[in-house]
């Protein structure tokens, strides 16, 4: 197993939102799987992605991302 990382979402509205930011957290080199929970507006990341990646992934399909801890 390996590293878990969760984000917090902005700019979500719907479901396509979060299919939109689930296919672009899954095209992460290195990422195993993804969690994204619409009322929570949080993603949970399992894999070797590094958080600037995943980032950076859900900035260029145009919603916000931090990270949560
Ligand atoms: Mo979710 Mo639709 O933002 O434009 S409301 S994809």
């Amino acid at each position: 197993d390996g590293e878990h990382i969760q984000l917090l979402l902005s700019g979500m509205t719907c479901a396509s939102c979060v299919s939109s930011v689930e296919k672009a957290l899954n095209s992460v080199a290195g990422v195993e799987q993804v969690n994204v929970n619409l009322a929570e507006r949080s993603a949970y990341i399992l894999g070797s992605a590094t958080p600037e990646a995943l980032i950076s992934a859900v900035i260029d399909v145009g919603y916000g991302a931090e990270l949560s801890e």
